[in-house]
């Protein structure tokens, strides 16, 4: 089988993980922008280990997150940057070690990033994203793990640091891999991320509460917000096998649109038969945020790219556009048309 320790990836790892097994150190773990299950569970997973060996560690998040990911062990030692920016950059300012997890670019924490940059920290990277940008002392990115909590997970073992894991620990690392990989449905071809996740459940965690708390937990009002998008605001183009829904802020206010109320919208419309490119367009209140999926090889990271100021992962991707809904709407169905020959195609 093949096995993650076994590769170059842990190259430069000795010099952190020195930095970690020898002394207290103060260490900021932060992550990105609207960060998603595998951001906070990474983030906690990396804070309820490095907490149990005796360090003083916070994590940082940009801004808030949804209801659905604040049952998770440790949240309490989350400080939200936006809502709390002196605490936030007093920590980072003493920090000893900054651990960034689950981002490829500094541009996912632009609330903070001149703090990263200017700190005199030792810088530690894992992620899973593409091309990460080389602003950390140690680099650890595989962009063929399922998420970063399974880089996490191999990283405590490399390390040896997994004798400090626990069930919390645990239940964070498979709620991280979990949401990444859609419950196993995108992402997750690989044998080793089942041998990672087996090892989890060898920590007693409760998979079954793990998914009820992250897909059970909504509220009536996001239901019927859900309902009336797919209903009212969705388009299928069939001749390139894509749907889009969006959502204007009329329509957020209407529904009283809570954080993390539309989280996973845009899988619906790929859930239509012969759909394999799917986009969720956001009105927010000084852009749009849009996000792709797809099925297959139509890499919607480098769509994202090319057209939308984003990117991301081959299937899974983001963007924003500062043009009106309408506009943007236009432009997208502009951008198809330049992908015709790649999305017009019937194989899947
Ligand atoms: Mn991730």
């Amino acid at each position: 089988m093949e096995d993650r320790n076994d590769r170059k990836i842990w190259q430069d790892a000795s010099v952190v993980l020195e930095l970690i097994r020898n002394g207290c150190r103060r260490i900021a773990i932060i992550t990105h922008i609207d960060p998603d299950g595998d951001a906070i569970g990474s983030s906690l997973a990396l804070f309820i280990v490095l907490r149990n060996m005796g360090h003083n560690c916070h994590v940082i998040s940009p801004n808030g997150y949804p209801d659905f990911l604040k049952w998770m062990p440790g949240n309490d030692a989350i400080t939200v940057f936006d809502e709390e920016p002196e605490k936030a950059t007093q920590f980072l300012g003493r920090a000893e070690i900054i651990i960034s997890v689950d981002f490829n670019t500094l541009k996912r924490i632009k609330q903070f990033n001149d703090k990263v940059t200017g700190s005199a920290a030792y810088k530690l990277l894992i992620d899973h994203h593409p091309d990460p940008e080389s602003f950390a002392d140690c680099t650890i990115s595989d962009t063929s793990a399922s998420s970063s909590a399974e880089i996490v997970y191999q990283f405590f073992k490399h390390g040896g640091l997994d004798r400090y894991m626990d069930t919390d620990a645990a239940t964070c690392l498979f709620a991280g891999i979990m949401t990444d990989t859609g419950c196993f449905s995108h992402n997750s071809s690989k044998p080793l991320t089942y041998k990672v996740t087996a090892e989890l459940l060898d920590f007693h965690i409760d998979k079954d509460k793990i998914y009820s708390l992250i897909y059970d937990n909504f509220t009536d009002k996001r239901m019927r917000l859900l309902g009336f998008c797919l209903n009212s605001n969705m388009e299928v183009i069939r001749e390139y096998h894509t749907a889009y829904i969006w959502l204007t802020r009329k329509d957020l206010q209407e529904y009283n649109f809570q954080v993390g109320d539309s989280e996973g919208f845009v899988n619906y419309p790929l859930s239509i038969r012969g759909i394999r490119f799917s986009a969720f367009f956001i009105e927010k209140e000084d852009h749009i945020k849009i996000s792709f999926r797809s099925r297959g090889n139509f890499a919607v990271n480098r769509f994202a790219e090319k057209y939308f100021n984003g990117g991301g992962h081959v299937n899974a991707s983001g963007g924003e556009s500062t043009d009106t809904m309408e506009e943007t709407l236009k432009r997208f169905k502009k951008m198809l048309t330049l992908q015709k020959e790649s999305l017009s195609d019937d194989e899947i």
